[in-house]
């Protein structure tokens, strides 16, 4: 990529007040980073507005699911490389070094959250999660031809903006399987993936999407029905 890359980080938000401003201050902090977008998806709090006393660029999603909310701020991010994570304080600034170390010889960059020695003292990946995200992650490698991957729900991920241009329109997904419908579509489009391990902290505030057993064994049987639709349909 010649001259400076300019670099946007992506948050998908839904009551994220708690820990809002020090993630914003904390991607900002790594001073390559030229903007850092706060997607609102609803919230009831004081996320948007504490999101942008911190530094960032705030949208408002009204279609509700973390899904619309990544594919809104992929869509407004104007950097040459797209970073995404969460703003709930399980991710960190720092890391976005680790994934730019593959920027240049790859198109996408997947974070994987559940390598033992990154996953720090209450964060929620119990031997369930951490083997449920493995075992999906293989059955989406060997489904649709990918690199190998050990984890299919992690907001981390970095796309170069010419590879975005090819599979931003291929999103279908506004629910809370996003992440593996974009595993599934960078690979699908022949575009040059890795995964790479990333740190994966205790969360700040309320979960909202895998916070009890249910919820994220039934999470996993739909991104199970999208791994193996997605091989027959497209
Ligand atoms: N659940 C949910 N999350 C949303 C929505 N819109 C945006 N988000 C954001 O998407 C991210 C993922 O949601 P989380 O509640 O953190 O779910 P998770 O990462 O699977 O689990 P925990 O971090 O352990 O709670 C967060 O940054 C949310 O604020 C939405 O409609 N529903
Ligand atoms: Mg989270």
């Amino acid at each position: 990529m010649g001259g400076k890359a300019k670099i946007s980080i992506v948050f998908p938000a839904y009551n994220e007040e708690k820990y809002i401003t020090l993630a914003v201050k904390d991607f900002l902090s790594t001073d390559i980073v030229d903007e850092v977008i706060v997607i609102d998806n609803n919230s009831k709090d004081r996320t948007a507005k504490r999101a942008k006393k911190a530094g960032a660029r705030v949208i408002k999603e009204t279609r509700q699911g973390y899904g619309w909310a990544m594919r809104r701020g992929l869509k407004e991010a104007k950097g040459d490389i797209i970073i995404t994570a969460e703003p709930d304080g399980t991710f960190r600034g720092k890391d976005i070094h680790k994934l730019l170390a593959y920027s240049d010889d790859l198109d996408v960059v997947f974070g994987t959250r559940t390598t033992p020695q990154l996953i720090h003292e209450g964060a929620k990946m119990d031997p369930f999660l951490e083997l449920g995200n493995f075992a999906v992650a293989k059955l989406l490698q060997i489904l649709h031809g990918g690199p190998r991957l050990t984890d299919v729900g992690c907001s981390m991920k970095l796309i170069k903006r010419p590879a975005l241009k090819k599979v931003l329109r291929q999103f279908k997904v506004g629910g809370s399987h996003f992440s593996p419908e974009f595993m599934i579509v960078t690979i699908r489009s022949n575009l040059k993936c890795l995964e790479i391990p990333v740190n994966y902290h205790k969360r700040v505030g309320d979960s909202k999407i895998t916070s009890d057993f249910w919820k994220s064994f039934k999470l996993g049987l739909v991104m199970i029905w999208l791994i193996i639709s997605r091989k027959f349909t497209d």
